[in-house]
């Protein structure tokens, strides 16, 4: 794979600066964050006064941890613009999420706002190792969702050559990546998958593509299918994180020189990490829900929001700015089988070191006899698809499974091609138990 490092000369200037500079420019902007907060939202203003804390209690950074927390749930109450710190007028863009269980939730920009969305796709986007010029093809739905137009204005400030394909019409894909060339991609995970699979099936060989760089995120994805993609596609796979509420895509990347995780661009976004329940801060390097304040936005500040993602926080590396490890999941995504807690990225992980099977999975969850039941459906490939080798499969993964992750599990494989494939973020979990 070619180094695509990117010169030192390239980077911002806070991007090596020292933990102290870093701080000091986060407690000013905190303060400024917390008092635009208080001063135009009338939710944080209650939510605050309800605390009994002020914005000017804050003397020291720690001192946010005596500010409330807030949720998904508070965007929903405030549905559709309550939550926005400026006039309707001076929104310039907005986007939302796709409330797949329940309203959506609606988030707006000012023009400062886009701008420093652009810097912080476009320093992600660096990270991964672009560089003006490059081509790149973003196959990130365009539209409420932020992924197409968040990395189309961090393309745009990088200087970037976009090819602006969006998500889906995965033939047309892979006939753009033949005819244009581009450097890189930016995709979720389990749609990279499916242009794997048109790559094949239309008997190219992906490791001749010009592509030397995917981006991927929108989704949780593991380290094992980092390797899988790397190897089909010969480039290399980077992860971006962000969510909707924070900003969109661009609010930590991982480096492509180092690849360790992925650095929170923390002088825009400031992160803490709580245990789920106690909601107590936890330690550097601890597992835990992460939370994130906004330090800059505008039109949507967020003050300690709990993102719902499970990860861990670390010391800088290739950059002085933290870094959170890959994502493990989301809290409402963590099963408990029979007191075992588990991610699906866990089973991604044993399917695809599972020789003969596809990296396509999806489960589904019952209750006969009021006693919880997970079935994975797992796709074997082309070479593995008689009814005797795919028997043996799903044996063999189930063996796998209880032994690394203490679980039974009944694991289902069928002919490839059968599991329904994704164009943007995979629905992995189907639940069919009764709610509580
Ligand atoms: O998914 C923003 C985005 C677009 C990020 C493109 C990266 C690339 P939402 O639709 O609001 O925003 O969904 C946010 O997606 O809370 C995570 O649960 C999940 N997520 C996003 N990036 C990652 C990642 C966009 N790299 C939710 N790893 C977040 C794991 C991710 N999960």
């Amino acid at each position: 794979m070619k180094d695509l490092s990117p010169r030192k000369e390239d980077l911002e200037p806070i991007e090596l600066a020292s933990r102290d500079e870093i701080e000091s420019l986060q407690f000013k902007r905190l303060s400024w964050s917390l008092n635009h907060a208080y001063s135009n939202v009338a939710l944080y203003r209650a939510l605050f006064d309800a605390a009994d804390i002020h914005p000017d209690d804050l003397s020291t950074l720690a001192d946010l941890t005596k500010f409330p927390l807030t949720t998904k749930q508070n965007f929903r109450d405030n549905y559709p613009f309550g939550m926005f710190a400026v006039p309707r007028d001076r929104v310039i863009r907005i986007h939302a999420s796709s409330g797949t269980t329940g309203q959506p939730t609606v988030v707006g920009y000012t023009e400062g706002d886009l701008k420093i969305w652009g810097e912080v796709v476009a320093r992600s986007l660096r990270a991964s190792g672009l560089r003006a010029g490059d081509l790149l093809q973003n196959a990130y739905g365009y539209g409420l969702f932020t992924g197409g137009l968040g990395v189309q204005l961090g393309a745009d400030a990088l200087k970037l050559t976009t090819i602006p394909v969006s998500g889906g019409m995965t033939s047309r894909q892979v006939r753009l990546i033949n005819d244009f060339e581009p450097n890189g991609i930016t995709v979720t995970p389990s749609y990279a998958l499916s242009i794997l699979d048109e790559f094949v099936e239309s008997n190219l060989d992906p490791r001749q593509t010009s592509l030397n760089v995917g981006i991927f995120g929108a989704e949780p994805w593991s380290n094992a299918m980092r390797q899988k993609i790397e190897n089909a596609f010969d480039m290399h796979v980077v992860d971006i994180y962000g969510l909707s509420e924070v900003i969109g895509p661009g609010v930590a990347n991982e480096c492509v020189e180092t690849k360790d995780g992925l650095h929170i661009w923390e002088d825009h976004f400031l992160p803490e990490i709580i245990d789920p329940i106690t909601e107590q801060v936890l330690p550097e390097g601890q597992l835990g829900e992460l939370v994130l304040t906004s330090l800059t936005k505008e039109a949507l500040p967020v003050i300690r929001y709990r993102t719902g993602d499970l990860t861990r926080l670390l010391p800088g590396t290739a950059r002085s700015m933290k870094r959170m490890v890959k994502v493990v999941g989301r809290n409402d995504d963590m099963i408990i089988l029979r007191g075992v807690n588990l991610f699906p990225s866990q089973l991604e992980e044993q399917i695809l070191a599972q020789k003969g099977l596809a990296p396509h999975f999806q489960i589904e969850l019952s209750r006969p006899k009021n006693m919880d039941q997970l079935r994975l459906l797992a796709e074997s490939t082309q070479e593995c698809a008689s009814d005797d080798d795919r028997a043996k499969l799903g044996n063999s993964l189930a063996t796998k499974v209880k032994s690394e992750l203490g679980i039974s599990i009944s694991v289902d494989v069928s002919p490839p091609g059968t599991i329904k494939r994704s164009q943007g973020k995979a629905v992995r979990l189907i639940d069919h138990r009764p709610r509580d």
